[in-house]
């Protein structure tokens, strides 16, 4: 199928102005003025009041589900597609979490091949919070090599009451084996941390950096807007060249200050726009314990909160094209998923359309029309 999304202005997400875009199945042809094609198979778009935008990547996501911080009952429900579409997310990378004994890789990637088959584009991490890792093949190494939608491990806690303490020998070999596995397999080999409440913070990193060849670009440590004190020590990691990944599911445990949109605020005031990411941590369970590290109740992460953390930084003065950064360009080129992350000729035709307001009229994915003029018209299998 053919498609032209006509006179639509274009933020890619560096400005384009209003051109034409022409879709040839999955992929973006041509972003030209004018483009006519006279023939009953082209579909067209139109786009003249409307913003084009990369689809969104969502790179931290518990899609079978996780949670269970407060006993079984607290386990969390598993990811439906239709909110991947409401939030505008057209690539999704799947994880596990705490409980990665109940939940296991096998189910994460059946989700990961049903997301696929519903329409959008979903990676996994090979890994749980515990180290040693589990693995699909018994090695990280053999996993990002041979199973295709692996791209890296996480999410590995560090700095938290609920992590397995691991050795700096243990992770650096994790980070060894994530970076020769992607260098052999070609894919990024990214190493997601999750970061607890801990004091430790982001030591552990430094020291693998200083002391191995393994360069601080290997780690995408997420969670950096849990609290003041880690939100500034990620100052300084940035400064090292380091990517720092923001959670924008908030619910009752992130105070309002330290929101994504607030935090990419500080960080692009310092000039680090090009080092944020945002992950919503969707269905994963955002428990709150009480000083002595007793369960008090949890939320559940939310996908959609990608694209409302990025319209508030919009709202409140940060521009368009870093804001978008936060959740196409960075995380694509982060996670090495060349074909997705900018509307380019050549590229994966995932874009949002937004109106004057911002709020998402359409969603394609993959050349698929999702959402049309503010309607769902692509649903899950069960919804
Ligand atoms: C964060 C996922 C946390 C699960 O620290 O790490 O628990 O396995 O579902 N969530 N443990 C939430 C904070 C960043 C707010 C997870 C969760
Ligand atoms: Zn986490």
């Amino acid at each position: 199928m053919i498609k032209i999304i006509k006179n639509v202005e274009i933020f890619s997400p560096q400005p384009l102005s209003r051109k034409d875009i022409l879709i040839a199945n999955d992929k973006i042809l041509a972003i030209e003025e004018n483009i006519v094609l006279n023939s009953r198979h082209v579909q067209i778009i139109d786009g003249s009041s409307k913003i084009a935008v990369p689809g969104f990547i969502d790179s931290h996501v518990h899609i079978i589900g996780g949670g269970g911080e407060g006993g079984f009952k607290t386990r969390t429900p598993e990811l439906i597609f239709s909110d991947l579409v409401k939030g505008g997310i057209t690539t999704v990378v799947g994880c596990l979490g705490t409980d990665g004994v109940t939940r296991n890789l096998n189910s994460l990637y059946a989700k990961a091949k049903a997301l696929d088959e519903e329409g959008v584009t979903c990676y996994i991490y090979s890994g749980s919070y515990r180290v040693p890792i589990i693995t699909f093949t018994g090695s990280l190494l053999q996993d990002l090599i041979l199973i295709d939608k692996v791209i890296g491990a996480g999410e590995i806690a560090i700095s938290d009451h609920r992590s397995s303490q691991p050795t700096l020998e243990e992770l650096k070999r994790i980070a060894a084996d994530a970076r020769v596995g992607g260098i052999l397999s070609g894919k990024a080999g990214i190493v997601n941390l999750h970061l607890g409440d801990g004091d430790d913070k982001l030591n552990m990193i430094y020291e693998i950096v200083n002391k191995t060849e393994i360069p601080i670009t290997q780690f995408l440590p997420t969670h950096i807007n849990r609290n003041k004190e880690l939100l500034n020590e990620g100052l300084n990691y940035a400064r090292m060249g380091g990517f720092i990944d923001f959670t924008t599911s908030t619910g009752s445990l992130l105070e309002e200050d330290l929101q994504a949109w607030k935090s990419l605020k500080l960080y692009v005031e310092n000039g680090f726009e090009n080092h944020i990411t945002f992950s919503s941590d969707g269905q994963g369970s955002l428990p709150r314990f009480n000083e002595k590290k007793e369960f008090i109740g949890l939320d559940v992460g939310k996908v959609t909160s990608v694209y409302e953390q990025f319209k508030i930084a919009v709202e409140n003065g940060i521009t368009l094209e870093k804001a978008l950064k936060a959740v196409t360009q960075n995380p694509a080129r982060i996670l090495k998923l060349t074909n997705k992350g900018i509307i380019a000729k050549g590229k994966d035709a995932d874009i949002i359309l937004l109106d004057k307001d911002l709020k998402i009229t359409d969603v394609i994915a993959q050349g698929r029309i999702l959402m049309s003029n503010y309607e769902i018209i692509v649903k899950g299998t069960f919804e």
